[in-house]
């Protein structure tokens, strides 16, 4: 242990520990800005000390220090807010805000910006080097994510959120001075990197340098339109996330609100994914057992996160023959509402408008996937638009609500529309790691042996662990599973398989978002390790409370196949429901 004094105090901590650590022990806090203790996972921490707001003055030692990278030591006498120090922090800010660019009212984080807020608390009111302003090109090149390399302050969170977390690695430092910038790999749009547009960048990123791509125009322009017959579809996170931004406890159970408020936006039909993922756990259920009978391809992974997707085809497209051919429930829901739906209810499906509300901005790039018009292929007419017209992130959402005004906290609870409004518990716990597999396993147990399931629970498939298995006796064959979350989770196993490892594994559910779909990309800010936790709390408690916890046991799933799809895999499913990828 060491000993040391902050303002005065006595503290004592273990050998390693940094001053902030100290200090935090201490009651003593520091301000902090490009600072992060944890990227996604508890053992990702970002402390490259660049932003140097959090200096202190260490006895003995001329300069000052950035505590969040300098370990402490026996006998050092700190002191965090002498005038040098302050002035020293407030410098910096001021250096950052000098080439800044500062239309704060207009800019997409006005409100949630870290700079803004550090700049409050320090009471910085001047900006004394005036500099050039930054005049880097703004990058649209992605479908779900876009650059202002102008309002970069150079923290780097988003490249340790790409290359620790992510091994993705899409994103570098490039410059010296004045014209220093984070920037894809070599300088190219976005889109021409291996980014796979997962968005863990947006949600460390503490300005708007980088964010989700806002659609919410071409939604309210929808809704506006009298031809249109205007649908959404809310994830399985959304149902535990959207209250935080309208000051509801995280991880607070707010599906009804949620309805009630696309309501009054104008939506003209309320449909939940949670339905659609009840259908994908029929289809992929059914899928598994296939392969495992005849020999098939395993083990066979998940394949309804997009930013996975993107993964596998980026880095290891010799494993995509292991992606199961369904496509995910976002792209399920949408051909649905445009063939079934439409006959059901007499609509032309040329009128059909789909909206997705998800928690993720990699969707964005899978609805934009060309392969992703199965309704139009169907009906053989062109005139019929992409199977999901419009996805909106979580954030996005939360922005329309305050825009119309809607006082989401006090809105009365509402129920979704009929015909794929009936969501289970199993569809609910997609929403985090470990669910959609837990959902599998509850159906496939039930299908595969005609008993039903003694205990409903997996609890080894669940919780923050990167990597979990379990276990299934079906009948006599031990299934096995993995569950990983994280693509830097995701690359160990499929390093594993690449070597020819992990082979007598029969099911790999992988979600490209740490904690799963609840800290996806497109979330509510801040997503730490905190909100995650919370968050996934709230989905088993849901999936606790609702009247059916099986997919095969909804009433509408049941519904569809009997007067619509006929049976899992078959015909309409593969027209509609199932994709390929090519290497
Ligand atoms: Fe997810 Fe999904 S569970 S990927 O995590 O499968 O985004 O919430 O909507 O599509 O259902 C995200 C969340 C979804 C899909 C579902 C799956």
């Amino acid at each position: 242990n060491v000993t040391l004094t902050i303002d005065g105090q006595k503290v004592t901590v273990p050998e390693g520990t940094t001053i902030l650590k100290a200090a935090e022990k201490a009651g003593v806090k520091i301000p902090t800005l490009c600072f992060l203790e944890h990227v996604g996972l508890r053992h990702i921490k970002h402390d490259v000390g660049a932003c140097r707001v959090c200096v202190v003055e260490v006895e003995g030692k001329k300069d000052l220090v950035s505590s969040c990278n300098t370990p402490v030591e026996e006998g050092m006498v700190i002191r965090t807010h002498t005038p040098k120090v302050i002035a020293a922090r407030k410098l910096n800010l001021e250096m950052m805000l000098s080439d800044h660019h500062l239309d704060c009212p207009t800019c997409p984080k006005n409100g949630i910006c870290e700079l803004q807020a550090i700049c409050a608390e320090l009471n910085v009111r001047q900006i004394r080097p005036q500099g050039e302003k930054k005049d880097f090109p703004i990058d649209d090149s992605s479908p779900s994510i876009m650059r202002n390399p102008n309002k970069c302050i150079l923290c780097q969170r988003c490249i340790t959120a790409c290359k620790v977390l992510q091994t993705v690695d899409a994103l570098e430092l490039y410059g010296n001075g004045f014209d220093a910038v984070v920037r894809p790999k070599g300088g190219l749009p976005l889109i021409e990197t291996q980014c796979v547009a997962c968005g863990q960048c947006a949600l460390v990123c503490p300005t708007a340098a980088i964010v989700e791509k806002d659609d919410t125009w071409k939604v309210w322009e929808a809704i506006a339109d009298p031809n249109k017959h205007v649908v959404v579809q809310t994830a399985p996170a959304t149902h535990v996330t959207i209250g935080e931004a309208f000051g509801l406890p995280v991880g607070t159970d707010i599906t009804g609100k949620m309805v009630a408020a696309l309501k009054r936006l104008g939506f003209d039909a309320v449909f939940d994914t949670n339905w659609s993922a009840d259908l994908t756990i029929m289809e992929e259920g059914y899928e598994l057992i296939h392969r495992i009978k005849n020999n098939g391809v395993l083990p066979q992974f998940t394949s309804c996160s997009p930013g996975w997707i993107k993964f596998v085809e980026e880095f290891y497209p010799d494993l995509i023959p292991h992606i199961s051919s369904c496509k995910s429930p976002q792209q399920m829901l949408g051909p649905i509402a445009k063939t079934y739906y439409a006959e059901k209810k007499g609509i032309n499906p040329e009128n059909i408008f789909v909206v997705s509300i998800m928690p993720c901005t990699a969707k964005k790039y899978e609805a934009a996937r060309p392969e992703m018009n199965a309704a139009s292929k169907y009906w053989n007419n062109p005139n019929i638009t992409r199977d999901v017209d419009v996805v909106l992130t979580s954030r996005e959402l939360i922005r329309m609500i305050r825009e119309a005004g809607i006082d989401f906290a006090n809105l009365p609870d509402e129920k979704y529309d009929p015909i794929m409004g009936e969501g289970t518990g199993a569809a609910q716990i997609f929403g985090a790691t470990g669910g959609v597999m837990e959902a599998a396993l509850r159906t496939a147990y039930e299908v595969v042996t005609g008993k039903t399931l003694p205990r409903l629970d997996f609890e080894d498939v669940r919780g923050m662990k990167d990597i979990k298995e379990a276990s299934v006796n079906m009948n006599g064959v031990t299934v096995k599973v993995l569950v990983a979350h994280s693509l830097g989770a995701a690359r160990q196993l499929m390093d594993k398989i690449r070597a020819g490892e992990l082979k007598d594994y029969h099911f790999i559910e992988i979600m490209a978002c740490p904690g799963g779909c609840i800290g996806g990309g497109g979330q509510p800010i801040p997503t730490t390790v905190e909100e995650r936790e919370l968050r996934i709390k709230g989905i088993y408690e849901r999936d606790k409370k609702l009247p059916i916890r099986k997919s095969h046991e909804n009433p509408e799933i049941q519904a569809i196949y009997k007067e619509f799809l006929k049976e899992p895999l078959g015909h309409k499913s593969h027209q509609l429901l199932h994709t390929h990828y090519t290497p």
